[in-house]
């Protein structure tokens, strides 16, 4: 397994990025959203598919915003609900519209995965791919995020705040979904050359390990690799590129430290130690701590300096992390949204004007827009 030894000297970027000259003005596209959780692109039209944790899923287009029907049914409260929601690749014939939300399983609660044909403005056939086992009695960390990559559909989970810190715990259990990403066909089948499919006692979905709670996944447009952004506890927050197989440490190597009392976990991620090592990750420390959120590869003709960059919302800190991106490898280029006090949920570029989207969290959440300026 091929390891990733840049951590080392990301760890050492100073975290203050600085200010970039690329000028971009900011509107906001609709306000008032309850809870937003992600955004999605439906492909051949000019409307963007929204989730609200509460479980509303709605369509925006610059006419107006309407709740479609056939929504999953979820257990809102914590951090679950109604989360990610992405468009099959072959969206334009099949209409198929998959997404992510908590529901009751197991006398707890567990995320899952599933799929609704979009029918005007009704969604229909709702299908469950997957529910995470076991389910937990834990209001945390149910993850989540969808891509498409290799014709398959990949979805990253959390740990479920599961609380023992050792090689017992659950996102090392490979019995277990919980703090795994999983790879499924696109009709929820597990495919046969999945890396544990047929190995006794282990979930055949899963792709890779050891994953806190994954709240950012993307796919490069150039490689096709899947990149996700997970949480640390405080500080620890990584970027990881996605390996068959992979096992990304968690809790047994990690640079975060315990919220109260700042003591670390486990030894860092190192070369040798069996792990597969963040391609970045943000310094321990709750100062430190930088939650990141949706990513996505810049892709657009609008901001020329920063094509191929990747950008990564930050909940607690506030603002969208623009990196340079080479050969997998990334570097801190600026913050962008800095002190407009808007928690970043989700971001996307617009696949037709190249501008920038971004979905900010809350009871007051907005879908804003960022095009260059002048
Ligand atoms: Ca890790």
């Amino acid at each position: 397994m091929t390891r990733h030894l840049a951590p080392l000297l990301a760890a050492s970027l100073p975290i203050a990025l600085p200010a970039h000259a690329q000028d971009y003005t900011v509107e906001v596209l609709q306000d008032n959203l309850d809870r937003p959780w992600a955004l999605e692109f439906l492909p051949g039209t000019d409307r963007i598919a929204l989730t609200l944790r509460g479980g509303d899923v709605m369509l925006w287009h610059p006419d107006g915003l309407v709740e479609l029907s056939g929504a999953p049914d979820v257990v809102f409260g914590g951090q679950g609900g109604l989360l990610d929601i992405a468009a099959a690749p072959d969206f334009a014939q099949s209409g198929w519209l998959y997404m992510t939300w908590t529901g009751a399983r197991d006398g707890g609660t567990t995320t899952h995965l599933g799929r609704a044909r979009l029918d005007g403005m009704a969604l229909r056939d709702l299908d469950v791919l997957q529910a995470v086992s076991p389910g937990i009695d834990s209001g945390a960390h149910f993850g989540s995020r969808i891509a498409f990559a290799d014709g398959h559909v990949f979805a990253g989970f959390g740990d479920r705040g599961f609380k023992n810190f050792g090689p017992d715990h659950i996102a090392q259990d490979l019995g277990s979904e919980n703090g795994s990403v999983i790879r499924l066909t696109l009709d929820g089948d597990i495919p046969a050359d999945n890396p544990f499919a047929g190995q006794d006692g282990a979930a055949g979905a899963i792709w890779s390990y050891g994953h806190r709670n994954i709240q950012g996944m993307t796919v490069h447009p150039e490689t096709g690799a899947l990149w996700v952004a997970e949480h640390g506890e405080a500080g620890g927050d990584e970027v990881n590129v996605i390996e068959r197989g992979g096992n990304y440490g968690w809790p047994l190597a990690s640079h975060a430290v315990t919220y109260r009392g700042g003591n670390a976990f486990a030894p860092p991620h190192q070369p040798g130690d069996g792990f597969v090592a963040p391609v970045f990750h943000w310094p321990a420390g709750r100062d430190n701590h930088n939650p990141p959120s949706g990513m996505a590869f810049y892709t657009g003709d609008a901001f020329p300096d920063w094509q191929g960059h990747l950008l990564v919302g930050n909940l607690l800190h506030r603002y969208l992390a623009l990196f340079d991106e080479d050969n997998g490898q990334i570097t801190p280029v600026a913050r962008l949204l800095e002190n407009r006090n808007w928690r970043i949920r989700d971001v996307a570029v617009g696949p037709d004007d190249g501008f920038i989207y971004v979905l900010t969290d809350g009871e007051d959440g907005k879908l804003i827009r960022l095009r260059p300026a002048g």
